[in-house]
């Protein structure tokens, strides 16, 4: 009986996870223990599964980028809570710990780099929050913003048009809401990093910032997939506090 409901769990899992997947074909799975959770603190343990091999993905079986093994990253659905994380593999399984104080439907997503071809993926499921504090309102509505700041620190977007599918260059400038000059240093390999998601939350890009010429400044090269709008969110070092501020361009 528990073998049969483990096997379901896993047949359920991988066809939850190939729905939501935008790459036309899937490479990794992320087969989460839980799908629900009361709010606090949260043991998230997971699997991933290699869809072509049909084998589990260990920590040796991925190549570190940006400093680690696997990116772990979680929102929910009105795109207000966001966490940027690390989990570690215990030789059975991947796990992390965090804290989700409010209720929701939170999309979790991990990316790595498969070392046997040096592919990059991005693997979903969800993950329901209860007992807590009440959930952001739905529909999600994204209030167009360039410019915006955690408190302390400021990012401010070039104006520039978005159009899908074209390579767009913009260029972001870092500041302070006090009129103080920042002191940006690199966060995990890259002077900034740039969580993008459709509005709808299930599609993710993740860029980084490349420095330029200028102080304080950087330049951001990403390919939008489809037309909308998308919540960025921005992180990055400013006097070695991890700062993120969150942005919503739209893509033409
Ligand atoms: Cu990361």
């Amino acid at each position: 009986m528990k073998i049969y409901s483990t096997i379901l769990l896993v047949f359920f899992a991988i066809f939850s996870s190939s729905i939501m997947a935008h790459e036309e074909t899937q490479k990794v799975a992320l087969e989460p223990e839980i799908f629900s959770n009361q709010a606090g603190h949260i043991t998230y343990t997971f699997q991933l599964i290699d869809l072509e091999k049909k084998t589990l993905i260990k920590d040796s079986d991925l190549t570190i980028e940006n400093e680690k093994i696997l990116h772990f990253i979680a929102y929910d659905s009105a795109l207000k809570d966001f966490q940027h994380l690390h989990p570690t593999y215990n030789g059975k399984n991947w796990f992390i710990e965090f804290d989700l104080k409010r209720d929701g439907d939170y999309w979790i997503w991990a990316q790595g780099t498969l070392a046997r071809n040096q592919s990059e993926f991005s693997a979903s499921n969800k993950l329901s929050i209860m007992g807590g504090i009440e959930a952001y309102p739905l529909p999600t509505e994204l209030e167009l913003t360039r410019s915006g700041s955690d408190s302390v620190s400021s990012i401010s977007l070039s104006d520039s048009k978005i159009t899908a599918k074209k390579a767009a260059m913009l260029n972001l400038k870092f500041l302070r809401t006090d009129g103080t000059t920042p002191v940006i240093s690199n966060y995990l390999g890259a002077m900034a990093h740039v969580i993008a998601v459709t509005d709808d939350g299930d599609s993710i890009i993740h860029v980084h910032v490349m420095n330029s010429s200028n102080t304080n400044e950087g330049m951001l090269h990403a390919t939008f997939e489809s037309a909308g709008k998308y919540r960025l969110w921005i992180q990055f070092l400013d006097n070695n506090v991890l700062r993120v501020v969150p942005l919503a361009i739209e893509v033409f």
